[in-house]
């Protein structure tokens, strides 16, 4: 009998997680007070572009530095670009290609991430670029067959044959529909990509692998409480590839927009907050932890996604699981630290777990910081009609028909969105 109870104790423990239902119902979320972005933690009410830059943002992002994402260290490691690809008429003349090999070095160790580069060829101007992380390598993002396969490990998947976590040319171009390269190069911005896998893979193996050892001190075996996780890593990469922008002279460092899907829309939103060098920032569905309102535990929640992806965000997160209202940010705070920067957020209809009403809302909210700057922000409480775009201030915003991903239609729209600052 006890073996029974065991077993049974055991089997509901294992599938709890599993278990989560996610509320969908507006009706049955609780009631809850957003923390103010303009009322400063000694309750200072903030009222001006210099008391916000000078007080409120730097304790905004601290407070995401160390209860959510987890703070980068401050010791600098070796890194190093190394061009080995240029070719001047890839993509049928229609671009120029570079691919940079970039090499960090730290604690006798060294870890390289491949920075994929097409630029509008025939143009000997510094160009405004688009930059992002993919999910399977940059082999994926083009059928062009010198794109450097991916090295490092990759989640499997089924659809390309990936059963060993390796690439294969199988999976050449097969994520072009969400890259469109050609598109983005006639509308005369470069497009630059990395593999996120490369900056750390996407698993929990408590940073044994990826960026992280790199910068360890003594004695140290992985980050503490309030230190980085994958999501910040995957930031530094960004922040490095910005680092290289600087130095290309093909590439307006100035105009450098920011985008990633999903948990790297989460991704871009930090580094974006980060690097005030990154002129426009781009969230794709980015959710939980991206631009949803934790506080409305609408889809995905605080508790289950350091459930499920413990790796994710720092120790310190943990604090939250179902228990939102001690949060002292919300998501909106984040949307503001892109202030006076143009910000444009993205949901989907078919993907409610990233909760669209509280993506759009995080930019409604984030408005009264744009407000000091004397910028539109997203001025409506009341979300757009479907694929009705929102591209009037300084936040954007869409909601499309369609389902959890990064298309041709978005696209169109961050162009759009674009054109009126980075043109
Ligand atoms: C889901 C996760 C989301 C989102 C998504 C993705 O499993 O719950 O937060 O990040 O993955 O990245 O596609």
């Amino acid at each position: 009998m006890k073996n029974i109870i065991l077993i049974l104790l055991l089997f509901i423990a294992y599938q709890s997680p599993a278990q989560f239902e996610p509320n969908y119902d507006e009706s049955k979320i609780p009631d809850f007070i957003l923390p103010d972005n303009l009322i400063s933690n000694d309750n200072e009410t903030i009222t001006n572009v210099d008391q916000w830059e000078k007080i409120r943002r730097p304790e905004i992002l601290k407070l995401f530095e160390t209860e959510v994402y987890g703070r980068i260290p401050d010791q600098e490691i070796e890194v190093e670009f190394r061009i080995v690809d240029v070719k001047k008429d890839a993509l049928d003349g229609m671009a120029v290609r570079k691919q940079i090999k970039i090499v960090f070095s730290g604690n006798d160790r060294e870890l390289t991430a491949d920075l994929l580069i097409y630029l509008p060829a025939g143009r000997t101007d510094a160009v405004p670029v688009f930059v992002g992380y993919n999910f399977y390598g940059n082999h994926t993002i083009n059928p062009d067959p010198e794109i450097w396969l991916a090295s490092s490990w990759i989640r499997n998947n089924s659809t390309v044959d990936i059963s060993d976590n390796k690439a294969n040319e199988l999976s050449r171009g097969f994520r072009t529909s969400r890259w469109p390269v050609q598109y983005i190069l006639s509308r005369g911005y470069g497009i630059a990509n990395l593999y996120y896998g490369d900056i750390d893979p996407d698993y929990d193996d408590n940073f044994k692998n990826g960026i992280h050892p790199l910068f360890y001190e003594k004695g140290q075996s992985k980050p503490a409480q309030d230190e980085w996780g994958s999501i910040s890593a995957w930031a530094y990469g960004l922040i490095q590839a910005m680092n290289y922008f600087e130095t290309d002279d093909r590439i307006d460092q100035t105009k450098v927009a920011v985008i990633g899907h999903s948990r790297l829309g989460k991704t871009s939103l930090w580094a974006g907050a980060l690097d005030e060098r990154f002129a426009l920032v781009i969230s794709n569905e980015s959710g939980c932890g991206g631009a949803a309102l934790s506080r409305r535990r609408i889809g995905e929640t605080v508790g289950r996604i350091n459930t499920v992806f413990p790796h994710w965000f720092n120790d310190n997160f943990n604090k939250y699981n179902e228990n939102e209202d001690a949060l002292p940010v919300d998501q909106h705070m984040l949307i503001a630290l892109m202030a006076p920067r143009p910000v444009y957020i993205a949901s989907a209809k078919g993907d409610p777990w990233a909760d669209p009403k509280g993506e759009f809302l995080s930019g409604a909210y984030s408005s009264p910081v744009y407000d000091l700057y004397g910028l539109q922000g997203l001025e409506e409480e009341n979300m757009p009609l479907l694929n009705s775009p929102i591209n009037e201030g300084h936040i954007g915003y869409h909601i499309r028909s369609g389902e959890h991903d990064l298309t041709y239609y978005d696209w169109s729209q961050f162009l759009n969105f674009a054109d009126r600052f980075l043109k």
